[in-house]
């Protein structure tokens, strides 16, 4: 799953794509690079981030999603906006990737179920204003795994069909550097959730947190999550260097049998 975030303040590529022209070419190199999904956003959720209006939002994801389409690409929606996920689907998207699993907007199940799309349930604790001051679990594992199994029910018993759920413990939303590597650590501890496992490691400040590096400086981090992810289980690996981590995962892939 290749990033495309249309946005003026995301933490590693804010501004990059903000033009729809920008954001399209980007994606397309992403796709040609090795993406099977390209995940749209126009909202960024880094610690601290404020939300947008769902109007600024549509005008930022929905040019660069129909242009997208257009081109050939699977496309994921990334936002917990109703209005936004709707669009989105209108224009093509197949899937919405909901960083709130439904709790912003519980709306969005119904919605996937009507429209057949797909729907990434992701864990998060608090919310990206305040989400990184202080989180404390007494297990880290055991209290995601519950929550997206709670995420689950509330998604089938609104009709969506089970084989298009997947789940994403939510690294580094509301989690400090522990809980991060634990979950990364024991990701394969969730595959008993039965449905298939997305993970979002890229770029992300506990790699920094690692090794002092900058948000623009930690690909290597980022393989090296990601690699080991993938031997606990993961399914898809959100990045946003598809080239280098799609050669990771053939690698690693090959390795593993
Ligand atoms: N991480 C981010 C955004 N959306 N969705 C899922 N399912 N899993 C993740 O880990 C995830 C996500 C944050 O990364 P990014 O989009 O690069 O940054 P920003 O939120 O600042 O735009």
């Amino acid at each position: 799953m290749g990033i495309v975030n249309v946005t003026p303040d995301s933490f590693s590529d804010g501004g990059l794509y903000l033009d729809p022209e920008r954001a399209i070419a980007h994606g397309q190199k992403l796709a040609r690079d090795g993406a099977a999904i390209l995940d749209v956003g126009g909202e960024s959720t880094r610690p601290g981030a404020e939300e947008v209006s769902a109007a600024e939002e549509l005008g930022r994801v929905l040019p660069a999603i129909e242009g997208l389409v257009g081109a050939g690409a699977a496309v994921s929606v990334d936002t917990s906006k109703l209005a936004v996920a709707e669009a989105a689907l209108e224009v093509g998207a197949e899937i919405v990737n909901d960083v709130t699993a439904l709790r912003h907007d519980p709306e969005i199940a119904g919605l996937c179920a009507e429209r057949g799309a797909g729907l990434v349930l992701m864990h998060m604790r608090g919310a990206p204003p305040t989400m990184q001051e202080s989180p404390v679990y007494d297990d880290v594992v055991d209290e995601v795994k519950a929550f997206l199994a709670e995420r689950t029910e509330a998604a089938l018993a609104a009709g969506v069909e089970e084989e298009r759920i997947w789940l994403d413990p939510g690294i580094g939303f509301g989690k400090d550097l522990e809980h991060n590597l634990e979950l990364l650590r024991r990701l394969g501890e969730l595959r008993s959730l039965g449905r298939p496992l997305v993970i979002g490691a890229s770029r992300k400040s506990f790699i920094g947190m690692v090794d002092d590096s900058a948000s623009r400086e930690r690909l290597g981090g980022t393989i090296a999550a990601s690699v080991l992810a993938l031997a606990e289980g993961a399914d898809v690996l959100r990045v946003h260097d598809v080239a280098q981590a799609a050669q990771a995962m053939r690698v690693a892939a090959a390795i593993l049998g």
